[in-house]
């Protein structure tokens, strides 16, 4: 829409009558009003929220009211196409949109301030609707919005009569004046929330504890683990590099002195248990592989720990489930919700509550204060991290979080087997090239690796023993190349489980229960 107006903010001329008209500043200005003034919604936002609650933060409320809301196809392509950058992906996703609707609202303000304020008083209700709708919404919950939304609609009305009253002449440094205090307010509320957040968060209830010695320790890990070749995954893996995989777009922020397990449903007797209760009991230390159901073929989004935790059968034991429960339902603070089989986790097996990890509280972002690990069953299943809530019921009642979303109630994991060694499209000398990967069947364990070179005879690789079935093992396989010719050749594995089953070679993708297939390399010998 072109008007004389603009034309006047562009160039300054005068009116027919020869009369200056007011000259208004380029629309761009007011774009940038627009975008400030949201930011600094977002900055208050952050720093309401640091006094507040973390998971009240606007972004934070609107993020996680999205990802609870996408059909299942978008989530699933998101976890495939970003993997653990999801959660970032979906952050820069909503600040662009936030960015060009602010925009647009600075624009608008421009000829109709009420206008260009209704646009932000709706971005402020959308993070209030987003606040008062978490699971653990609270009454102070729509705070960071509604003060959010109050500064940027008064930062929108200052801002705006601002610009309109800068001159042609003085206009352009003026307005960068302007739109520069602006950004300073913007980046110093953002950034003083993030510093309180951060000072007012788990981080400093996690530093101050010192995890008990385990009353019974995790066997020493065996002399031939991490034979090489330089590539092949290690056989523990660092917490740092563990993946990630959760539905919560802020860590959620327990302190372990808040922290409480309630235990009830179908029980004798209901039993709740604090931090202090579940540190004085004998720990046991265990090494487990934890997998993700959205693991591919060939992924990565598998990790093994030395995890420090009590026996959950103990703990279920005590308050007696009735004979007809077969579920326990599991829900974390941010009310993430799984079914774990009752009978898996009272079957002997080191089904635990975790505290540690690694000889470490467990890290905020893999559940502190607490969390369940169970051998043998997918995460989403058995490994709910910040959990507070075991209620015993039955499959035909309760029906979990992912389980509503397309994906099995239950998740047996499935035997897998993955090449590190060489990697896809690698070119290798002829001669003798390792071939390495790790391979896993929780619980069952893996009593068999075989390796084929372009479809050939399967072959069986060396396992390197792992400290027992709940781990993967590491394998290698020596390939003589140089008999196979230069150029193009692929690499196969398979795995055969401790109950005799081998892999299957039909492809399955991760939904609803797990992916299967045999992961295969390609490799150039020179
Ligand atoms: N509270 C909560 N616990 C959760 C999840 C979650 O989204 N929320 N994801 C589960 C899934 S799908 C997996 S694979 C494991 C991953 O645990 P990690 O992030 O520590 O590797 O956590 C499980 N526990
Ligand atoms: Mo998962």
């Amino acid at each position: 829409m072109s008007t004389q107006e603009d034309v006047t903010a562009a160039g300054g001329q005068e009116g027919s009558a020869g009369q200056p008209i007011a000259p208004r500043a380029g629309r761009g200005w007011f774009a940038g009003a627009g975008v400030l003034s949201a930011a600094l919604t977002l900055g208050v936002g952050q720093l309401t929220a640091g006094v507040v609650s973390p998971s009240a933060a606007p972004l934070v409320v609107v993020g996680g009211a999205v990802i609870d809301r996408v059909p299942p196809w978008l989530k699933d392509f998101a976890i495939r196409t970003f993997g653990t950058n999801d959660k970032l992906v979906l952050l820069l996703t909503m600040g662009a949109v936030i960015a060009v609707l602010a925009a647009v609202a600075g624009v608008i303000a421009r000829r109709r301030l009420g206008a260009g304020l209704v646009v932000v008083g709706l971005l402020g209700l959308v993070g209030v609707a987003a606040a008062v709708t978490r699971p653990d919404s609270s009454p102070l919950s729509p705070l960071p919005s509604v003060l959010g939304a109050g500064a940027g609609a008064y930062a929108l009305t200052v801002l705006t009569r601002r610009l309109l009253r800068t001159g042609p002449g003085e206009g352009p440094q003026r307005r960068t004046v302007i739109l520069g205090v602006a950004a300073a307010a913007a980046a110093a509320t953002a950034g003083g929330g993030q510093l309180l957040v951060r000072s007012r968060s788990a981080e400093a209830s996690r530093d101050a504890i010192r995890l008990p010695a385990p009353a019974d320790p995790a066997p020493p890990l065996p002399p031939g683990v991490d034979p090489g070749p330089s590539g092949l995954t290690p056989y523990v893996t660092r917490n740092a590099d563990f993946y990630r995989i959760d539905t919560a777009l802020s860590v959620p922020d327990v302190k372990a002195e808040d922290w409480s397990l309630r235990i009830h449903g179908m029980v004798g007797e209901e039993l709740t248990l604090t931090y202090d209760d579940l540190l004085a009991l004998p720990l046991r230390e265990r090494w487990i592989t934890l997998t993700c159901v959205s693991n591919e073929v060939g992924g990565s989004y598998v990790g093994n720990a030395r995890w420090l935790g009590y026996p959950l059968q103990e703990l279920l034991a005590r308050v007696a489930p009735s004979a007809g429960a077969d579920m326990v339902y599991a829900t974390s603070t941010d009310g993430f919700t799984l079914s774990a089989p009752l009978a898996d986790l009272t079957d002997g097996r080191d089904a635990m509550l975790a505290v540690g990890m690694n000889g470490e509280p467990l890290p905020r972002e893999h559940g502190f204060p607490v969390r369940m690990v169970v051998p043998g069953l997918y995460g989403y299943v058995s490994a709910c991290k910040w959990v507070t809530d075991l209620e015993i019921t039955t499959f035909a009642e309760k029906t979990a979080y992912w389980t509503d979303r397309g994906w099995s109630a239950r998740g047996p994991i499935k035997t897998a087997s993955r090449i590190d060694v060489p990697q896809s499209f690698a070119t290798v000398r002829a001669g003798r090239v390792p071939i390495a990967g790790v391979a896993w069947a929780q619980h069952r364990g893996v009593d068999k690796v075989e390796v084929s070179i372009d479809r050939g005879e399967w072959a069986p690789a060396r396992i390197v023993p792992s400290v027992s079935d709940d781990t993967w093992c590491q394998w290698v396989y020596d390939w003589d190349a140089s008999g196979a010719g230069a150029g193009s050749h692929t690499l196969q594995v398979r795995a055969t489980d401790g109950t005799g089953q081998t892999q299957t070679q039909d492809v399955a993708a991760p939904v609803p229960d797990g992916a299967s297939g045999w992961d295969s390399v390609t490799v150039t010998v020179e």
